[in-house]
């Protein structure tokens, strides 16, 4: 198991690419929304947003503007790591994902895998994953890895194996649990995955739906951090729409307050994750 910290990060995923505002309102789909959604989550507790975005028709989008507007706004306007998705939807092409980078962020996701992802089909063939990477180490962002199940835990080690250490040198890794086609959102998956990762890695976990309760206390119980937010959870309890992202970040503040490590501010999270010092281009 990895080494445990004192405090914990929690990273917020707002949006997602998967759900429709039409089928839940509390989900930020334009700049405004986004912004306001990470600054109440950052007051509750964030240190870390994970940013999919919306064209005007809130529909998934990589318009390589709209991801600088972004990455801009929240600099200016939260403190929060901010980490673009380089997964999309799926649906997204290659060179698109790759051109996310172009947006500067402090970190971006990098999936290590292809997987089914309900209906559809995510892909993440080496080829891009070993490009993705390689232009992360240029670009000195660091990546996420994403491990939608314990195979690409394997793919994550040929990585590092094949082009060394990603920027600033922390290997972060956020296990995605629950998928129907990954992993399953269970305490024995979580500890079998924990126990393949690389030495002194950090990570988060994230359970999907119902995963997501069950998930965050293993996290906590195993050393780890927490990610959740509406891109993974639309339920708060059985039968009650969640509100908004602040509403879960609130309820993961308390579960790491319980566990004697409480929610890492945002300098600690930049220093966990040794992101690059862009501050010149915010405030
Ligand atoms: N929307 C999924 C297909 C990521 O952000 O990198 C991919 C995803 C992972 O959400
Ligand atoms: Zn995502």
């Amino acid at each position: 198991m990895a080494r445990r910290l004192a405090g914990t990060l929690i990273t917020v995923a707002p949006t997602g690419a998967e759900t429709a505002k039409g089928d839940a309102p509390g989900l930020p789909v334009t700049l405004d929304e986004l912004v306001a959604a990470a600054q109440a989550c950052e007051a509750a507790g964030a240190g870390m947003v994970h940013v999919h975005i919306r064209d005007d028709q809130a529909r998934p989008t990589l318009d390589p503007t709209r991801l600088r507007d972004t990455v801009q706004a929240l600099r200016e306007q939260t403190s929060l790591v901010v980490q673009l998705s380089t997964g999309g939807s799926v649906h997204d092409p290659y060179d698109a994902r790759l051109a996310v980078l172009d947006a500067e962020p402090d970190s971006c996701s990098l999936t290590c895998g292809t997987l089914n992802f309900g209906d559809d089909v995510f892909l993440n063939p080496w080829p891009f994953m070993s490009d993705l990477y390689a232009l992360t180490q240029e670009r000195e962002i660091v990546p996420e890895f994403e491990l939608f199940d314990l195979g690409q835990v394997a793919a994550l080690h040929r990585l590092l194996d094949t082009h060394g250490a990603p920027y600033g040198g922390q290997v972060h890794c956020d296990l995605v649990m629950g998928v129907p086609g990954g992993i399953p959102g269970t305490v024995e998956a979580l500890a079998s995955a924990v126990g393949a990762l690389p030495e002194a890695a950090t990570w988060s976990a994230t359970g999907v739906g119902r995963a997501t309760l069950p998930i965050a206390f293993a996290a906590l119980a195993a050393g780890g951090h927490l990610r959740v937010g509406m891109e993974d959870t639309l339920t708060y309890t059985r039968g009650v729409a969640v509100r908004d992202n602040a509403q879960l970040v609130e309820r993961a503040a308390r579960l790491a307050e319980l566990a004697d490590r409480p929610p890492m501010s945002t300098d600690d999270a930049r220093a966990m994750l040794r992101v690059k010092d862009r501050t010149g281009a915010r405030r």
